[in-house]
């Protein structure tokens, strides 16, 4: 007898629940999703033209508002435009292999004309030559550790994709370690940092786009040789205000089923704050973790701001 066929919803489900907390597989040493880990090869043999933008973070540093920034400073301001489709497939996420209907970025890229724009959350000795040979510009946004580590940790409780986050004082030693999705924040923003110059990697800060979101979208205009005028820049910032973002369904996240993102569990747009740390790491907590953290960065100066 013929099997009835799955119906959408049940279709994502069982998608959903088999690729569910995916575990961590290393390549190079950089522990990945086992999906990202088992198409490797394919990832790093990417060809990216050179017209093409990569916007690279650590994850939870500011990936998404960038993303809509350069969206919107690509259509001059069209907030319709920047509607057309949720984030993830009018920018393809170079390495991201999950249950749909997240499209893998692979796919997704076979399907698009250059140039375009491509997420990663690679570190920079992950990133595939490709885009070094075509000298791509490459943006970079950092997001000081604290208020990183605190946004994934709830990003983790709610995105059944990655490994469970476990109690906070454990994930705090697993970032610390650099045991989670993507590796060592500290590995990952000295790559860049160090790379910066050499490989014209414009280097922003989640903290100053916070204190001064204008002069930081006039910062990633001009690194794009675009020009907007001053109305169009007002409304790029108030389109990609955390309050209006939040609302925009294009953005947030909301469309990807309650299976994969509980929102209900914490929601992808969160705080959007700086210093929300405060809330979460005890006295004790803070004062270990600022020791390690003068270790893990002895060997460079980044100026990373905890509070604005
Ligand atoms: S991801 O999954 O790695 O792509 O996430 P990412 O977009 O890098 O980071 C999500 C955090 O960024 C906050 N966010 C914003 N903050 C300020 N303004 C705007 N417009 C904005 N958009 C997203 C989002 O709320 C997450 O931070 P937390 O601290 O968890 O709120």
């Amino acid at each position: 007898m013929e099997e009835e066929p799955l119906s959408y919803e049940e279709a994502i489900n069982l998608a959903a629940n088999e690729m569910c907390r995916f575990p961590l597989i290393e390549v190079q040493g950089v522990p990945l999703m086992n999906m990202i880990a088992e198409k490797w090869s394919l990832i790093s043999a990417f060809k990216p033209d050179p017209t093409d933008l990569l916007v690279s973070t650590y994850p939870k540093a500011g990936t998404t508002w960038t993303q809509e920034i350069v969206d919107l400073l690509m259509h001059n301001g069209d907030a319709d435009a920047c509607k057309r489709a949720p984030t993830v497939e009018r920018i393809p996420f170079l390495e991201i292999q999950a249950p749909p209907p997240i499209p893998s970025g692979l796919e997704l890229l076979k399907s698009m004309k250059p140039p375009r724009v491509i997420k990663t959350h690679l570190p920079i000795q992950l990133v595939p030559q490709g885009f070094w040979e075509n000298k791509c510009k490459v943006i970079y946004v950092a997001r000081n550790a604290k208020d990183n580590l605190v946004s994934y940790y709830h990003f983790d409780r709610m995105n059944k994709t990655q490994p469970e986050p476990g109690p906070w004082d454990e994930y705090i030693q697993k970032f610390m370690r650099g045991k989670l999705a993507w590796g060592s924040w500290y590995d990952h923003v000295k790559g860049y940092w160090r790379a910066r110059e050499k490989r014209n990697i414009l280097y922003l800060f989640y903290e100053d786009m916070k204190e001064n979101p204008r002069r930081e979208v006039e910062r990633i205009m001009r690194y794009l040789d675009l020009s907007v005028t001053e109305d169009v820049i007002d409304k790029i910032v108030q389109l990609t205000s955390f309050k209006v973002m939040k609302e925009n369904p294009m953005a947030n996240y909301t469309f990807i089923p309650k299976i994969v993102f509980d929102h209900t569990i914490s929601a992808f747009m969160r705080k959007g704050e700086v210093g929300d740390w405060i809330n979460h790491f005890t006295p004790t907590q803070s004062q270990m973790f600022d020791e390690d953290y003068a270790r893990q960065m002895a060997d460079v100066d980044i100026p990373f701001r905890t509070s604005i």
